[in-house]
């Protein structure tokens, strides 16, 4: 059910102190922490404690939930000192996302191109 933890979710884990992370954020809803395969000097996921399968079903189902996160990735933002960062949500395979448990990615420390790939 959408919401409840995922016993085969990596996210769901790190959340749960099952598998370790370099957490960086922590609020009563969401968790950040640094991507384990950086793309950016500064690379942090923004992910919520709840189990949603990624960022459309996370607004559909818990929009103020989403708000949480979008709301921590600016403040991911300002603890790194950044003046300019990208968020992405991948959402679906075709977008590249590999990990089924919404999250979004705060990319900044360089400068990024525009389209992406
Ligand atoms: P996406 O491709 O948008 O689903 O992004 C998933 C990200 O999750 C990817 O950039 C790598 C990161 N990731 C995968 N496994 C782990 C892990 O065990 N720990 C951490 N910190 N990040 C992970």
């Amino acid at each position: 059910m959408t919401g409840e933890p995922q016993d085969d979710c990596l996210f769901c884990k790190i959340v749960a102190g099952q598998i370790p992370a370099t957490i960086v954020r922590e609020t009563d809803t969401t968790v950040a922490f640094r991507d384990i395969n950086p793309q950016a000097p500064t690379h942090v996921l923004v992910i919520p404690k709840a189990h949603h399968q990624d960022a459309a079903a996370l607004a559909a189902d818990a929009p103020q939930l989403a708000a949480d996160v979008l709301r921590e990735t600016r403040a991911v933002a300002d603890e790194e000192k950044l003046d300019s960062y990208r968020t992405v949500f991948n959402t679906g395979t075709g977008a590249g996302q590999t990990v089924w448990h919404a999250h979004a990615h705060v990319l900044g420390g360089r400068g990024l191109e525009w389209p992406p790939g």
